[in-house]
């Protein structure tokens, strides 16, 4: 080569690896679509990560937009769901599956356009004084070998351990919850290590994370995790209660809304106060509807009592509907298994793993009675799948032609769907006004013919405890 042209390629070679190591910079996370009012989610609690990367598809077809997977990371041994939320480890290997299955989950659901959160517990390692995790990590309450030392840990300000006064923030930011080993998220080598175990998710393809705990970790400080994150990526913080306040979060998070988890079991589960609950100025009193992720239940409100669960089949169902109907909130879906003791987690093989989920036969609220461990496979009940279309459908258009009689309630969504519900244990016939356009329709729920009138009325039988739900793309 001559000196000029050598020069030349000198000055090429530089200007490639300048290139280079600018893209190298820039963090080479996966693109994801942070959720919006329009989406549905579904919480497979505890569902492994085979059998979650199996029911894709059917979540794709059905409108599920993300699906929210029980922590994945090495927890203790045993057989215990909750054995899940007391990790030893950031390594991926649980009773859930390993590291190769949850990378195969994410790329079978993101290949049908299924995007996948992440349960993250931040606040917090295992309660346990020592012993051997489910991936063979050996540790000690306080040591974590590559991890965490004693001094990563919040000393409590009280000099008990344990939480006690539930109305002070910084007793419930820096003492443990349940015994659990507090992390010190104060020390910047506590956030990094957590800001890196959710760098390896969302590189792997997670599009965004549950925060568990999230109340028990200091605003300010879960910002400065989050902030180590690309700004596509969802948060879901679970805040709980009055103290710390909700709005602490919303600078960086979505929240998950536990009044409404409330309201569906105080609506659904006793005496229809349907009519009042479900009208805008309602809306306006509970947490801003674009920060708010809507949702019937979860696993820790399906046993202890809060929520609405599998076995109040129909509540659970119309619930589940009446949160895909109306116009507040990102609505999450619950999906989970039949249990007689709280604290079982599903059926595990001989080598620890579980395996594959296989949904009950007859899936629907009028399935009856399940064995425990049973697969229930609420997201696939026919009139929460029909919901979802309604859901799609209707957008953000607004209440319309409110309508009440006895046990009935209704409301259009505009112009663009209308629904009616029946908590009654009698059918109701009815003539209703709705805006929407002439013509024939079919209902979401049943599935049978619905005619709109020209002057916009419709003549309908809601059945007891059911529903009757048109929306413009289900117009013949
Ligand atoms: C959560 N959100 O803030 C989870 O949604 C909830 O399911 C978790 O509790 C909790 N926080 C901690 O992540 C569950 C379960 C507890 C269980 C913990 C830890 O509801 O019962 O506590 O997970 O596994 C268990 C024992 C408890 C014991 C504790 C520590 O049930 O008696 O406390 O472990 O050893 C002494
Ligand atoms: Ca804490």
């Amino acid at each position: 080569m001559t000196k000029p042209l050598r020069r030349i390629a000198a000055a090429l070679a530089a200007t490639a690896l300048a290139a280079l190591s600018l893209t190298s910079c820039a963090p080479s996370y996966p693109a994801a679509t942070p959720i919006t009012t329009n989406s549905v989610g579904v919480q497979m609690n505890m569902w492994s990560f085979d059998s979650i990367a199996a029911e894709c598809p059917t979540l794709a077809t059905d409108g599920y937009d993300w699906a929210l997977v029980s922590p994945p990371q090495e927890d203790i041994q045993g057989s215990e769901w909750w054995d899940h939320y007391q990790p030893v480890s950031y390594m991926i290997d649980s009773s859930l599956g390993n590291e190769k299955q949850f990378k195969a989950m994410i790329a079978a659901c993101n290949q049908v356009g299924v995007e996948i959160m992440v349960d993250v517990v931040l606040n917090h390692m295992t309660g346990q004084m020592n012993g051997q995790g489910f991936a063979g990590t050996e540790f000690t309450k306080y040591e974590f070998p590559g991890l965490y030392a004693t001094d990563d840990f919040h000393s409590c300000p009280t000099g008990v351990d344990q939480i006690q006064d539930w109305s002070n923030v910084e007793e419930i930011q820096q003492c443990e919850l349940l015994g659990l080993a507090d992390l010190n998220t104060g020390k910047q080598n506590v956030r990094d290590q957590l800001a890196k175990f959710l760098q390896g998710l969302r590189k792997m393809g997670v599009s965004g994370f549950r925060v568990d705990a999230a109340k028990h970790i200091a605003a300010s400080e879960l910002k400065q995790i989050i902030d180590q994150l690309p700004s596509d990526t969802t948060f879901i913080d679970e805040v709980i209660g009055e103290q710390p306040p909700q709005s602490d979060y919303y600078a960086f998070s979505h929240v998950f809304s536990f009044d409404w988890i409330t309201q569906m079991h105080n609506i659904f589960g006793s005496n229809g106060l349907l009519g009042g609950s479900a009208d805008q100025s309602y809306f306006d009193m509970l947490s801003p509807s674009d920060k708010t992720v809507t949702l019937v239940s979860n696993h820790d409100t399906e046993r202890n009592g809060s929520g609405l669960t599998y076995q109040f089949a129909k509540q659970f169902n119309l619930a589940s509907a009446f949160t895909l109907a109306v116009p507040y909130g990102k609505p999450m879906m619950y999906s989970s298994y039949a249990f007689s003791d709280t604290d079982a987690g599903p059926i595990q093989g001989p080598d620890g793993y579980q395996p594959k989920a296989e949904c009950v036969a007859n899936v629907g609220p009028d399935h009856g009675t399940y064995a425990d461990g049973e697969w229930v496979c609420q997201h696939r009940w026919p009139a929460i799948v029909g919901m979802i279309a309604f859901h799609k459908a209707v957008g953000d258009a607004k209440f319309t032609n409110i309508w009440q009689e006895g046990d009935g309630y209704g409301f259009g969504r505009g112009k663009l769907g209308y629904v009616a519900f029946n908590t009654g244990d009698t059918a109701i016939a009815a003539t209703i006004k709705t805006s929407m356009p002439a013509g024939t329709y079919t209902d979401r729920i049943s599935g049978s013919d619905v005619v709109v009138a020209a002057d916009g009325t419709m003549q309908v039988n809601v059945a007891s405890w059911s529903a009757v739900a048109i929306d413009v793309k289900s117009k013949k």
